[in-house]
């Protein structure tokens, strides 16, 4: 690989390696050793993109590492605890989600994250030398991303319109992002206190963090159980970067059911219901993108966010629909104001703070979903600008966390699994696109 790019990319590219070599720990990769040292489902999404391209054996061992953890209902959790770790290494850990009924004794959380990685394993294959050992991979992987995907339709589908809900803002990714607000806001909190105090880090804190928890534990007193997520649990909300990950990954499942002989038809069914429904539940005409609709208070969000853009990632956006959240995109309340683009809250919201979490600093994953999306749809300059946008980001400020989107300080732990893995992707991607 590094033969094909020029000295200063051979250079990020060995650098991003070196991260994610030293992020391995022999199942999967961590996002971060200090802060984050188990494995994280959409984390793992995107090092399968990096890794897909650097070592393939990794990437698969990945994904397997994750799928470990997949409750038998299907549900996928957002974290695989390693359970060797000492019980405060991370908070929440294993013994908040009361999870070990689940079966082969992994120990879980009992929230899901963005649906990504039926994507992930199609980039997997057309990454794949050997096409017939990829085969083999994907029919192996197959079946879990199927039960991952009927979990969500079967559990979250509250309005049965196609779209699924998220029941707690950690299963966006996005987790303090300023939409939440309102619904989280909402969310009663009995006189107990339910965050540690010894939280080593900047997070959103003192309430916000105690209805994180407060949520979790209606959760698990009710057993995790699907009617009560449907009828009574107070956080649900359809997020457009949810779905917009679900349709992708829809859309990827049924061309990996024709990659081994799978009948695709059920997911191309299932791909054009949540389309229609992504577009008449979640689309605004007024601000011209996508807003989250919560489902307790029968409204769309006010506040205008990254995730706003991301059905960029459904290949039959409109025309029009995808010009409106280009312009918007390129506009001064996004990157048209950030010198180092794309700020992941709205620069004009009253809630945009450019130092907190994701409440408006820029991300690498989520420039790389936009980029993704913008080639997508053709638009290659724009595609352009989110490459060039995202490697300066690097090359300046190392594979940070996140980044002030004024100036490029890097914020949040060094030497992060994900902004590593995606700028391998996208070397690699520019350079020599089937490429393993
Ligand atoms: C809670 C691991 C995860 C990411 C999320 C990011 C952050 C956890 C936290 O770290 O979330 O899941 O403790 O804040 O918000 O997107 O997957 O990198």
């Amino acid at each position: 690989m590094s033969a094909r790019l020029t000295g200063d990319e051979s250079a990020l590219w060995k650098a991003a390696a070196r991260v994610l070599d030293a992020n391995w720990t022999g199942a999967a990769t961590v996002p971060s050793p200090g802060l984050y040292p188990h494995q994280w489902s959409w984390d793992s999404v995107f090092v399968t993109m990096g890794l897909a391209r650097y070592k393939r054996d990794r990437a698969e061992r990945e994904l397997v590492s994750l799928f470990h953890g997949q409750w038998s209902d299907g549900l996928l959790p957002h974290i695989v605890f390693n359970t060797s770790l000492a019980r405060h290494a991370y908070f929440p850990g294993p013994d908040l989600w009361e999870t070990q009924r689940q079966p082969n004794g992994t120990r879980t959380s009992g929230l899901t994250h963005p649906p990504l990685h039926a994507l992930a394993a199609l980039r997997l294959h057309e990454c794949a030398r050997d096409a017939e050992a990829s085969r083999a991979f994907l029919a192996h992987l197959y079946p879990m991303l199927v039960a991952q995907h009927a979990y969500l339709a079967r559990v979250r589908d509250l309005s049965a319109s196609g779209l699924v809900a998220i029941c707690h803002p950690w299963e966006s990714g996005l987790d303090n992002s300023p939409a939440w607000d309102r619904p989280l806001g909402a969310v009663e909190l009995p006189p107990a206190d339910y965050a540690p105090r010894w939280a080593s880090r900047n997070l959103p804190t003192g309430e916000d963090y105690d209805r994180y928890v407060r949520l979790v534990v209606l959760l698990r007193e009710t057993g995790y159980d699907p009617a009560y997520i449907r009828d009574a649990h107070p956080f649900a909300v359809e997020d457009p970067l949810f779905n917009a990950s679900y349709l992708a990954s829809t859309h990827a499942l049924a061309e990996l059911a024709e990659i081994i002989g799978e009948d695709p038809t059920p997911h191309r069914e299932c791909a054009s219901r949540v389309h229609t429904a992504l577009l008449d539940r979640l689309w605004d005409r007024d601000t011209g993108c996508f807003r989250a609709r919560d489902l307790r208070a029968g409204r769309l969000l006010p506040v205008v966010t990254v995730g706003s853009f991301a059905p960029l990632l459904d290949p039959e956006l409109p025309e029009p629909i995808t010009r409106s959240l280009i312009d918007l995109l390129l506009s001064a309340r996004f990157a048209g104001a950030a010198g180092y683009p794309v700020p992941t809250c709205d620069i004009q919201a009253p809630a945009f703070d450019r130092a907190a979490y994701w409440r408006g600093p820029t991300w690498i994953n989520t420039n790389w979903l936009l980029w993704y999306g913008a080639l997508l749809h053709g638009h290659d300059v724009v595609a352009d600008l989110l490459y060039g946008a995202t490697l300066r980001l690097v090359r300046q400020s190392g594979f940070r966390e996140f980044f002030d989107p004024f100036d490029g300080t890097g914020r949040g732990s060094h030497d992060y699994s994900w902004s590593a893995a995606l700028v391998m992707d996208l070397l690699g991607a520019r350079r020599a696109p089937r490429a393993a």
